[in-house]
């Protein structure tokens, strides 16, 4: 097998490119991307994808699930392939980076082999993940999670939105219920680059995040009842008030995290009241809970924490409660082989870097169970990210996509 190249570096144009195009796609005023998962603006992000691919000369399949592979042969294509990608669905007040920036700069990669000619002894596949965000719906790295193992095809496929819309009802409309079987065969190893999301990579100044692992999450819905009753005529005493129970507990979860500082973090996105009536004494109450810390201990003890809280507000003000985990990830450790691919391709390159656990799950997390899997960190502006201003710089992005090929060449066998 040849040398492995060393100053083989991507076309950082052109992923800029890529990245602005598929940008245009649920752009946002303010300059960010809305496209969540199964919706015709993910279809159309998809469609862009895969054109991209097949005009490349790439083999492009789709799962039951929605997961899109874009395959390019290697000289022996009984080898399990080397998967490198991320996800295109996006927050409501997405960025352009989160998770394009994994789905295209894996495509550059193939693209620059193209361009140099180099075959690899393993085939190479692009993919985009359904789902990865979760916002629509829930649990989130829902594509990965199949196909890993993880979540059963029908339980995924079932998942509904807030409009009672179901994951595969959604799929098939978008054209994207494709017909391979979920996973279930050998991947070699499986890449992933993305922005950091966080301020460490900026604020030390480094261009690469080594990424280890990441921090274990865990995702509740609760629900309090108390009864809807006359703003007016209903004295303080007599309330059972499913919104002040509610306060208490948006309160005791933000505390919650702040015990377990520096690491614990704890948010509440969405919080719904009914009848929701200026008039009406809030009778019902729901909200989403997110709960992460890097120790899985920690994680529990944090869960049994959040539980007691919630049974003490319903007691004291006579609320019933009902609190359903609707995702328990455990904190997942990467492959050493690959990590150290990532930290060699880094150093090859002469960029800074430093190891570093990410605070965001990625659909490399769940195929760190069947794979050998790493990911590449480039920092972001602020660390800001899940919000329209966005920002990473084509410099950066460029640097991330060399280690991510590099890494990658590194387990395909260079001929
Ligand atoms: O929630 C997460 O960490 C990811 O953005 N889905
Ligand atoms: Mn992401
Ligand atoms: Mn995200």
């Amino acid at each position: 097998m040849a040398a492995r190249p060393t100053n083989l570096r991507v076309n950082g144009e052109r992923l800029w490119q890529s990245l602005m195009a598929m940008a245009e796609i649920g752009k946002t005023p303010k300059g960010g991307v809305n496209r969540p998962a199964a919706s015709d603006l993910d279809r159309d992000s998809r469609d862009r994808f895969v054109a991209w691919c097949r005009d490349a000369g790439l083999a492009v399949r789709i799962d039951r699930v929605g997961n899109i592979f874009a395959r390019r042969g290697g000289r022996d294509d009984t080898l399990p392939p080397i998967v490198a990608g991320s996800h295109l669905d996006t927050q409501p007040t997405g960025g352009k980076y989160d998770g394009a920036y994994g789905v295209l700069a894996a495509f550059e990669v193939v693209r620059t082999l193209d361009d140099v000619g180099i075959e690899t002894l393993s085939p190479i596949e692009v993919v985009v993940w359904t789902n990865e965000e979760g916002g629509r719906f829930s649990p989130a790295c829902t594509g990965s999670g199949v196909f890993a193992g993880v979540f059963e095809l029908d339980y995924a496929r079932g998942r509904v939105d807030r409009d009672g819309k179901t994951l595969g009802a959604e799929l098939a409309r978008i054209g994207y219920a494709g017909p391979d079987q979920v996973g279930g065969g050998p991947v070699g190893a499986y890449f992933e680059a993305h922005i950091e999301q966080g301020p460490i990579l900026e604020m030390e100044r480094k261009t690469i995040g080594v990424v280890t692992g990441a921090q274990g999450v865990r995702w509740y819905d609760v629900v309090l009842d108390g009864q809807a009753a006359h703003a007016g005529t209903t004295p303080m005493n007599r309330r059972r008030d499913a919104l002040q129970g509610g306060a208490e507990l948006v309160m005791a979860i933000d505390a919650l995290a702040h015990r377990h500082a520096p690491q614990a973090v704890s948010t509440i996105g969405v919080l719904d009241v009914a009848p929701s009536s200026r008039n009406t004494i809030p009778g019902r109450v729901s909200f989403t809970v997110d709960l992460r810390h890097p120790d899985a201990g920690v994680l529990a003890a944090m869960d049994r924490e959040f539980r007691s809280a919630v049974a003490a507000v319903a007691e004291r003000r006579k609320l019933g409660s009902s609190i359903e985990e609707v995702w328990n990830f455990p904190p997942p450790v990467f492959d050493p082989a690959c990590v150290g691919a990532v930290r060699e391709a880094a150093r090859a390159l002469d960029f800074s870097s430093r190891e570093i656990v990410s605070g965001a799950a990625h659909d490399a997390c769940y195929m760190a169970r069947i794979a050998p899997t790493a990911m590449v960190f480039v920092p972001c502006a602020d660390g800001i990210s899940h919000n329209e201003i966005e920002s990473a710089t084509p410099v950066d992005l460029a640097a991330g996509c060399d280690v991510l090929l590099g890494a990658i060449l590194a387990r395909a066998g260079v001929l």
